[in-house]
C-alpha cells in the first residue's frame, strides 16, 4: 500500500486541482490532502472563498482523495509523513526546490508535478469579481 500525501488551500475547486490529485493518486494505492486552515491561509497571506469546512466537503467528494487532515503549520509535514506512514509527498510544480518541502527527501520521496497552466483561484475570483460588475 503506497499511500501519497500533498497540501493545499484547494479554493473553489478547479480542473488543475483535480489534475494535481489524479495524478498524486495515480502515483500509490491512498491520497492523503492536508488542507490548509482558514487560520493557515491567513498565514500564507491567502483568504480562501471558501472556509475549511467547505473546502474540506468538496476535497472528500474527490474519487482521489481518501483522507483530508487540516494543515495548520509548515513545520507539520515531517510529523504528518510519520504518523500517516505517507511514502510519497507530492506537489504541484511552483513548489519545486523549495526549502519547506526538500528536507522532506530524508525520510520519504518527494515528486513536483507540472501546474496546470492557464487556471488558478485567484484568477477566477478575479474574473467572477468582472462578470459581477458588468
Ligand atoms: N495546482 C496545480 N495547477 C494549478 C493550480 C494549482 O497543479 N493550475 C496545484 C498546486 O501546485 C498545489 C495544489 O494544486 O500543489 C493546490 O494548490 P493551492 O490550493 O494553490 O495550494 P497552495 O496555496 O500552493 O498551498 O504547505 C503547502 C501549501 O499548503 C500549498
Amino acid at each position: 500500500m503506497i499511500r501519497v500525501l500533498t497540501y493545499g488551500t484547494y479554493d473553489l475547486l478547479h480542473y488543475g486541482h483535480i489534475n494535481l490529485l489524479r495524478r498524486a493518486r495515480a502515483l500509490g494505492d491512498y491520497l492523503i490532502v492536508g488542507l490548509s486552515t482558514d487560520r493557515f491561509n491567513a498565514l500564507k497571506g491567502k483568504t480562501a472563498f471558501h472556509d475549511y469546512e467547505t473546502r474540506k466537503r468538496m476535497l472528500e467528494a474527490v474519487r482521489y482523495v481518501d483522507l483530508v487532515i487540516p494543515e495548520e503549520t509548515w513545520e507539520q509535514k515531517l510529523g504528518d509523513v510519520q504518523t500517516y506512514k505517507a511514502d510519497i509527498v507530492v506537489m504541484g510544480s511552483d513548489w519545486k526546490g523549495s526549502p519547506r518541502f526538500e528536507y522532506l527527501r530524508d525520510y520519504c520521496q518527494l515528486v513536483y508535478l507540472d501546474r496546470t497552466p492557464g487556471i488558478s483561484s485567484s484568477d477566477i475570483k478575479e474574473k467572477l469579481h468582472l462578470i459581477k460588475e458588468e
